[in-house]
């Protein structure tokens, strides 16, 4: 409960900022970031995600969580629409659960594109699986409001929930994010590499783009490009840094 009250008044004084990592081409050309909350709490100092997510979450903080972290990449987005070698970059954004079924989630979302002034097919909405398959129908529904307006999808975490192929062909997905356990033992795991070639395949079946997350060795990095893959995040190419850190190069 204290950390609750503390959230809530952090929130309010500022101390939540998103930090963003760069997600990078074949090439290593930065072509877009993922944002990830940071919260700088003045006494506990660095607080992890893990832990003020889930809270935020449990307490309903995250619906107004949430809504700051789409302000700021939205906010990042029209920064970034000001110069040519930036103003095509896109920001993908993570969404619990609460706050995708949140009766206004849709209106959140819209709303806060509309006002910054972003371009909509800049913003990519992160859902996870379980998110996904919590009430299929509703979700659908969410979903094909949100792409109307512009906003791209992308299925977080992919291959470690139980998405079924028949969803998959239903909603109106952009990408795939392969799930950093299976790029972690990809070289050293038969069964992961399966799974990855398996995920890769899947997307260009249904014209879907993925990025392998969690790539930390040129080696896994060199596997992934000759089972097709053509986009890549990890520490390989840069860690979460300060939206004032962020360079348009992947090294
Ligand atoms: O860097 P990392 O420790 O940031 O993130 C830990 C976890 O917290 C990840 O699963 C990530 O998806 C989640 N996370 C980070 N930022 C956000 C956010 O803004 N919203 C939600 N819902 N989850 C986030
Ligand atoms: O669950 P989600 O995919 O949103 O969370 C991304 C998480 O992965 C964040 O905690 C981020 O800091 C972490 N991350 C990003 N790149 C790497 C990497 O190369 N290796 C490891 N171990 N973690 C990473
Ligand atoms: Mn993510
Ligand atoms: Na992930």
């Amino acid at each position: 409960a204290a950390l609750e009250t503390s959230l809530r008044a952090g929130l309010q004084r500022g101390e939540v900022e998103i930090y963003l990592q760069p997600v990078v081409d074949a090439e290593r050309r930065v072509v877009g970031a993922e944002a990830l909350a940071r919260w700088q709490h003045p006494e506990r100092g660095n607080v992890p995600p893990a832990e003020f997510i889930p809270l935020a979450e449990q307490c309903g903080l995250i619906h107004q969580l949430g809504g700051h972290v789409l302000q700021a990449a939205c906010d990042q987005l029209v920064r970034w629409s000001r110069s040519p070698a930036s103003s095509t970059l896109k920001i993908s954004v993570n969404v619990s659960a609460r706050q995708f079924h949140q009766a206004d989630f849709v209106r959140q979302v819209t709303d806060i594109i509309d006002r910054s002034g972003a371009r909509a097919d800049l913003l990519k909405l992160e859902l996870t699986e379980s998110v996904l398959l919590d009430d299929v129908e509703a979700t659908i529904v969410k979903m094909t409001e949100l792409k109307a307006h512009g906003v791209c999808f992308s299925i977080d975490d992919f291959g470690t929930g139980y998405s079924s192929l028949a969803y998959l062909k239903r909603l109106p997905l952009d990408e795939l994010k392969i799930d950093r356990s299976f790029v972690a033992d990809v070289l050293t795991h038969p069964n992961d590499a399966t799974i990855v070639r398996t995920i890769l395949a899947l997307a260009q079946a249904f014209s879907l783009d993925v990025v392998a997350e969690g790539v930390e060795t040129e080696e896994q990095r060199q596997f992934l490009m000759q089972h097709g893959c053509a986009l890549f995040q990890g520490y390989l190419f840069g860690r979460p840094v300060a939206v004032g850190q962020f360079e348009l190069t992947g090294d």
